[in-house]
């Protein structure tokens, strides 16, 4: 049987939510000798142990959602929206407990936890009115005796993997225009953070969607189910957001069918102070874009570059307020910076910053782990910070921000661009002709300008170079999950 510990239920107001994951995991879910456990990285804390499922189930798992297909791409737009919005206000009503199995199981603060929740929802609510709005085009013909239209249909079975840095709100993003276009589901959650998406399983469940449609895979490591999910030819998309390595593999993988694919990999975002900035509302934006979620999100500034004349008085004030976040268990309402997700994180930020001090970078504030046990590390700000260092080369994610001191704000903009990544980029300014110039040279997916954060559902989601293939939220979020079909009919 699936076990849910003491050390989960008593954050809930709901613990009987859980009894029913075991429900939502599969066919062979609960049979099988094989679990896997899953700990609370603040506390060590056991919280469950899962059915680990392998190749086998997940090809039961597709073969369930392509018989439910064509059920659910022949109802009605308004009837998958209707099954929509009643998953989004589920999951409203719920927030507090998916926050607390989010915070326990991720370690990022509740209140950043609650706010995931919300924009997980907004997704649904999002997708749940785009659902109406798939619209066709008709096209002049070049002779009268025909007529010629294109019309948008699902594309079928996704396959969809997320990873554990907001594993409610990737979840939402991948499967919400998956089902409003009409496709049909099989998603693999992070094997840190598989609880949230059980809970928000159990949720579409109570909304009503029809048996097969959404169907989830717990497993303790990627790569069986993600081999099936690429090599099985009853799925016609996948669409996977974590590393840029693993992305080249499922590329791979699915390139002898040639299936879709959507990915939302690595960055390795600037941030540039140009001399014409708001300094205090720079220092505001720098802080929420390195540290949310204790810079472990694919559009953190992983590399903070200030002009000469403004870096020391940026320097000082951005210093002083990072000394101030408290680093602990997301459950204390004071903590601002939860844990790393796990030990090899914890080792990937203590060799970026051993590498910077070994060549002359020097720490301002934090530099070192937290206690002896976990994964927690001190907000940590580094400056005399050159660009040939590993921080401003690789993806830190965690909670380091080097600063690198520029003069000239053309060079910047090619430094900015000298990266394989190309998600988000972020710029402050106010002089009119350098943001344009600046908004358009940058060779980023999204460009922040005066503003730290720029997630919305409302706007297009992914980068460009080996950050990813295809865009998620927005209408254009939609388009990635129809066909286009050309109907052209003559003899009129
Ligand atoms: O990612 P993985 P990890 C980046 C970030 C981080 C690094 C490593 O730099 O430090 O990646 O993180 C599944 N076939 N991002 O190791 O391994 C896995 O089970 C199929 C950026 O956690 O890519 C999980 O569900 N699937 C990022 C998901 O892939 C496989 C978010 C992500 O894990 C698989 C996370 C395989 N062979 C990490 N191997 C972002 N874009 O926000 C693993 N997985």
């Amino acid at each position: 049987m699936l076990t849910i510990t003491d050390a989960l239920k008593k954050h809930l107001k709901n613990p009987e939510l859980f009894a029913q994951l075991v429900t939502l995991a599969g066919p062979d879910a609960g049979e099988g000798s094989k679990r896997f456990a899953v700990h609370n990285p603040s506390t060590g804390d056991l919280l469950a142990h899962l059915p680990d499922m392998g190749a086998g189930e997940t090809a039961a798992t597709i073969n369930r959602a392509y018989a439910a297909q064509e059920l659910w791409a022949g109802l009605t737009a308004r009837a998958r929206s209707e099954i929509l919005w009643e998953w989004h206000r589920l999951i409203l009503e719920h927030g507090d407990d998916l926050a607390a199995i989010l915070t326990a199981e991720m370690g990022k603060p509740f209140v950043e936890a609650k706010s995931e929740i919300t924009h997980a929802a907004a997704y649904l609510q999002w997708y749940a009115e785009e659902a109406n709005r798939i619209y066709g085009e008709t096209i002049s013909a070049p002779s009268n005796d025909r007529r010629m239209l294109v019309i948008k249909q699902p594309i079928g079975v996704v396959g969809a993997i997320t990873p554990w840095n907001f594993p409610a709100s990737m979840v939402a993003r991948k499967i919400s225009p998956a089902l409003a276009a009409g496709c049909t589901v099989v998603l693999k959650p992070a094997e840190q953070t598989p609880l949230v998406a059980g809970a928000m399983f159990v949720l579409a469940q109570k909304a009503g969607f029809p048996d097969g449609v959404l169907n989830l895979i717990y497993a303790s490591e990627g790569d069986a189910v993600g081999r099936e999910l690429c090599t099985n030819p009853k799925v016609r998309k996948i669409s996977f957001t974590g590393s840029t390595e693993v992305g080249r593999l499922l590329m791979r993988q699915c390139s002898d069918q040639i299936k879709k694919v959507s990915f939302e990999l690595g960055g390795n975002a600037p941030f540039i102070v140009f001399d014409d900035a708001d300094i205090n509302a720079a220092v505001d934006g720098a802080i929420q874009a390195k540290f949310r979620n204790g810079g472990q999100t694919c559009v953190s500034a992983n590399r903070i570059y200030v002009q000469s004349s403004v870096h020391d008085q940026f320097s000082e004030k951005f210093t002083d307020r990072v000394r101030h976040l408290h680093v602990g268990d997301g459950f204390d309402p004071d903590v601002a910076i939860g844990p790393l997700i796990d030990t090899q994180a914890l080792a990937k930020i203590e060799a970026h910053v051993d590498d910077a001090v070994g060549k002359g970078a020097a720490i301002r504030c934090g530099g070192r782990r937290v206690g002896d046990s976990g994964t927690f590390f001190q907000p940590t700000v580094i400056t005399n910070v050159v660009s040939t260092m590993r921080l401003a080369q690789e993806e830190t994610f965690g909670p380091l921000a080097p600063i690198i001191c520029f003069d000239d704000p053309d060079q910047v903009v090619r430094e900015a661009n000298d990266t394989i990544y190309g998600l988000a980029a972020y710029f402050y300014a106010s002089n009119l002709k350098r943001v344009w110039k600046v908004a358009e040279a940058l060779e980023y997916g999204m460009v922040g300008i005066n503003t730290g954060r720029m997630s919305s559902e409302a706007a297009p989601f992914g980068g460009i170079k080996q950050s990813g293939i295809g865009r998620e939220g927005s209408r254009h979020g939609l388009e990635d999950y129809l066909e286009m079909k050309y109907l052209c009919m003559g003899g009129l």
